[in-house]
């Protein structure tokens, strides 16, 4: 917003006295309230007075109310350059032998913000705190490792291994718990996905607090982001709840280089500027940190405001420029623009305006940035700090578009980096970029480990167990193993509402089970839990719920266990990846179960459940109201037929679509054992439906095999000179195959085998591996996979439905003997009932039937003639369009 000229200076000048007066005599918290008082008092006279969440382009903290780092400035200085000389030397040296890539500018900008964190703020878990969590800008990893290598953490050979890691000891491009479980915590490098996850780990800190299952008072998320990355709809997308839940334990650190990938962030514009209002808008402490302390003497004359208006005026594009050039581009171009400025520099030399440094390279308020925030209660806070992108680069890359990308430097650019910061490595040696390392009798090592030491110990390291939980035997779940009897008809969602039920009352692991909802528990048949668990609220209730007269009313509470996340898939997926990591990050285990809408899930959060993956989380997800046909009425948005393959391309997903609620009990009550007693670091996706029928009785001793993926549900009448087939159905569509059992045996005496696939994926991958034993010992007997010994010796062609798409059953191909067909629902979905889907889609009793016949047919063993009899009389078109395509 442009102000209008001055039109009267003695006048404004009065008013400055007088304010001046009250921040000197009284402080600035009193000269605050009186502009409060004056600005209400203008609106309510009728000025118009238009809202402005930013400030001027200076930092946040006045120079005289800074607080000053206790540490030794020369030592942290030498300690840092030595950091990025090795940041930047391992990934010249990976890229000289092989093609393997790396950034060096990132980290290169972002130096100063980590090491003030290391030296002066990041508490490792110790006895007298819990540990502060860190997400790690992911491609500023390479600072990361010269850092723990300069420690003494990793080693050379580790140093020479980034991004080599097929051979082992090697390092990961970016940090992934997946690859380096000891050491990384937050896979961050999908940008926007850390300051998501940071907000969610924020405020699930909280969660555990007021439930009393961990103190986490004291403990602080960090997270570091680039500002090209606030770009992502991601990164700001739940910033308003991390105010409204005044979530002090968070502080956004947001590397504001100007650049991103292609060019500038906002040349055009100022990208700092845009986030202070974007963050104080949202109700964030905003802390920005611009201009180095080589400006405050400048700033300090600037008694007109001429120097902050040219601050201002000038955009991100130009500072990009000016950091390219040199200090005589930038006398000529910024102070050159008003001759006041000039004269202002007059006795400065082109070094010295050079020297004028960035807020985010100066230690001193880089630290008193920090500290300021982690004092600040009642709301998180954000750090916009400017830096240079490849600070210390020089020709080679600095500040230049190309900067991102830029993995090699000359012998000349190396020079020029090593005489920046002091470092002694002889001319001779310039070129083989020689890793440099402190002797442990060093004043700088020794330093080093005396600050960690003051904060806990090592900064890099991450817990992979806790302790395990008591899981209750499947025998309580007993009711569900039972047949429901007629009349007793409910779908597999409510059988999965039954067991949750039956787990929040266990004694052992009730407590650690969070429900999380994104705004469907009614969709699901939940809300009898409102009451019962409460819904977590950091305030409690401060208001009497509409149904607060009802059994099941709406209930809000301070010790409440559900999570309900609003219509939020992204922020409830967040949620329950730091609740399925807790174990890691919290040293206790919890079992979150986040129902869904299926077709929400994967496809929605896709990229949340590939990091979920990666950070080994343990917990439910559960695919609401799932099958392409079984939601009938919700159409082409809502009918999900693909969740599943989407699972599938999870390595650590395990995925399970049951039909009857025996099955269930037994894949959760096995997750359960797996997860939180033998803490395997595979989480589970089943699939749950809202179709009612009756359930029948767990046949005996199915359990091992309904784990495996298939099982045999029902064998069909044995007779040698009669019609076989092997029926194969999966969820909702098992009911289907069972009617055609029916139909195959009373028109066309055809016995059918059924079994019920509960994991097509799992299938196929215990057979993958079987094939590739098998591929490497082929001088041992061949093992056969799970669903060859199904199979083997079973009679006849192999038909299988599902209600997801075809490729889901067709996978294990390769591995059923004989003809297969599948038969699926391949195309988007549409309104109807279940019945006339089922049919559209080609999956009903109707279809298994003729498919069955089919494939009898080209064994030989039924007339063509019975088929186009058996497709009229079912009434099927055979000249209708393909539903794939339709
Ligand atoms: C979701 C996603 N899209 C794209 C990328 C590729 N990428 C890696 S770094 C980068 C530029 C980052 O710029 P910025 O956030 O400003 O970080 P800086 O390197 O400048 O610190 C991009 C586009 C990614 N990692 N994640
Ligand atoms: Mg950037």
């Amino acid at each position: 917003m442009d102000l209008q000229p001055d039109i009267d200076p003695q006048e404004t000048q009065e008013w400055l006295d007088a304010l001046d007066s009250v921040i000197v005599n009284e402080g600035g918290e009193r000269a605050h309230f009186l502009l409060e008082r004056l600005i209400e008092k203008a609106r309510r006279s009728g000025a118009y007075l238009p809202y402005s969440a930013t400030t001027a382009y200076i930092n946040t903290i006045p120079t005289g109310k800074e607080e000053r780092s206790p540490g030794n400035n020369a030592i942290e200085h030498r300690i840092r350059s030595y950091v990025r000389w090795n940041a930047m030397a391992m990934v010249l040296r990976a890229n000289r032998n092989t093609n393997v890539g790396g950034h060096i500018a990132s980290f290169a900008s972002a130096a100063t913000l980590y090491d003030v964190g290391y030296n002066h703020f990041w508490h490792a878990p110790c006895e007298s705190h819990g540990g502060d969590l860190v997400y790690i800008q992911g491609h500023s990893s390479p600072g990361v490792y010269a850092y723990a290598f300069l420690f003494g953490q990793l080693s050379q050979e580790q140093l020479d291994n980034f991004r080599q890691e097929t051979g082992g000891n090697g390092l990961s491009s970016y940090p992934h718990p997946w690859l380096m479980p000891n050491f990384w915590k937050f896979p961050t490098v999908s940008m926007g996905l850390g300051p998501l996850m940071a907000i969610y780990q924020a405020r699930f800190m909280k969660y555990l607090d007021s439930r009393g299952l961990a103190h986490t008072d004291g403990r602080k998320i960090w997270a570091f982001m680039g500002d090209g990355e606030m770009d992502e709809p991601e990164s700001l997308g739940a910033i308003s709840l991390a105010s409204r839940e005044n979530l002090d334990n968070l502080i956004f650190v947001v590397n504001c280089n100007l650049q991103r990938l292609d060019g500038p962030v906002r040349g055009n514009g100022k990208i700092i500027q845009e986030l202070e209002g974007a963050f104080r808008g949202a109700g964030w402490n905003v802390i920005k940190v611009i201009w180095g302390s080589y400006w405050d003497p400048l700033l300090a004359k600037d008694t007109k405001g001429l120097l902050q208006k040219r601050m201002m005026e000038c955009v991100d594009g130009e500072y990009q420029n000016f950091k390219a050039r040199d200090g005589a581009y930038v006398r000529e171009h910024f102070f050159g623009k008003y001759p006041e400025l000039l004269e202002m520099v007059a006795n400065m030399s082109d070094d010295d305006i050079w020297r004028l440094n960035r807020g985010g390279h100066d230690p001193y308020k880089v630290y008193a940035a920090y500290a300021s925030a982690v004092k600040h209660t009642g709301q998180p806070t954000v750090i916009l700090a400017k830096t240079i992108k490849g600070y210390g680069m020089g020709e080679a890359g600095e500040a230049q578009n190309i900067t991102h990308q830029q993995k090699k430097m000359g012998t000349t650019s190396l020079k020029a980096f090593r005489n920046r910061f002091g470092l002694e490595i002889p001319d001779e040696k310039i070129d083989e970029v020689p890793y440099l390392t402190l002797a442990e009798d060093s004043a700088e090592f020794a330093y080093m480990q005396e600050r960690r030491k003051a904060l806990g110990g090592t900064f890099h390291s991450r817990k992979t167990s806790a302790q395990a939980l008591q899981i209750p035997p499947l025998s309580a779940f007993e009711s569900l193993l039972k047949a429901s009897g007629e009349g007793h008809e409910s779908s597999t969602t409510m059988a999965f509402v039954r067991i949750l039920n039956i787990l929040v009352k266990d004694k052992q692991i009730g407590q650690h089970i969070v429900p999380i909802v994104a705004d469907e528990s009614r969709t699901f048949g939940m809300e009898g839990m409102f009451r019962q668990l409460g819904i977590w609220s950091s305030v409690g209730q401060l208001y009497t719920p509409q149904d607060a007269d009802q059994l099941m009313y709406y209930k809000e509470d301070k010790h409440g266990q559900i999570l309900q996340e609003g219509i939020n898939e992204a922020g409830a997926m967040s949620s329950w990846i730091a609740a399925a990591t807790s174990y890691s990050t919290h040293g206790i285990q919890m079992i979150p179960f986040f129902i869904f809408y299926s077709m929400f899930g994967f496809q929605r959060i896709g990229d949340l459940a590939w990091a979920a993956g990666d950070m080994r989380c343990r917990g439910f997800l559960l695919g609401g109201t799932a099958g392409r046909t079984t939601l009938n009425g919700e159409g082409l948005q809502h009918e999900d037929g693909h969740s599943h393959i989407v699972a599938s391309t999870i390595p650590n997903c395990v995925s399970y679509d049951p039909a009857f609620a025996y099955e269930l009990a037994v894949i959760i009550q096995d997750g359960l054992r797996r997860m939180y007693l033998e803490q395997e670091d595979v989480y589970y996706y089943i699939t749950v439906m809202n179709e009612n029928y009756s359930h029948p009785k767990m046949p005996n001793g199915v359990e091992k095999n309904i784990l495996k993926g298939m099982y045999l549900f029902n064998e069909g009448n044995k007779s040698n000179n009669e019609l076989r087939v092997q029926l194969l159905g999966a969820g909702t569509i098992l009911r289907e195959v069972i009617a055609a059992a029916e139909i195959l045996k009373r028109e066309y005496n055809v016995n059918a085998d059924i079994w019920s696939v509960t994991s097509f994926n799992e299938l196929r991958r215990e057979a993958l591996s079987v094939t590739r034993w098998n591929m490497l010992h082929p001088d041992q007997p061949a093992k056969l996979s799970h669903v060859e010994n199904c199979l083997k010796e079973r009679e006849g062609p192999v038909v299988a439905a599902t209600d997801y798409m075809k490729i889901y059953a067709d996978q294990i191909r390769e591995f059923v003997p004989g003809k297969y067909r599948v038969l699926g629902t391949d195309g988007f979905g549409r309104s109807d009932t279940r019945e006339k889907l089922r049919h559209f889609f080609e999956v009903d009793r109707f279809y298994i039937t003729v498919a069955a016949l089919k494939a009898l047919s080209e064994n030989g063993k039924i007339s063509n003639q019975q088929i186009v009899n058996a497709i009229e009389k079912y009434g099927i078109d055979p000249e209708r369009p393909n539903p794939a395509i339709s």
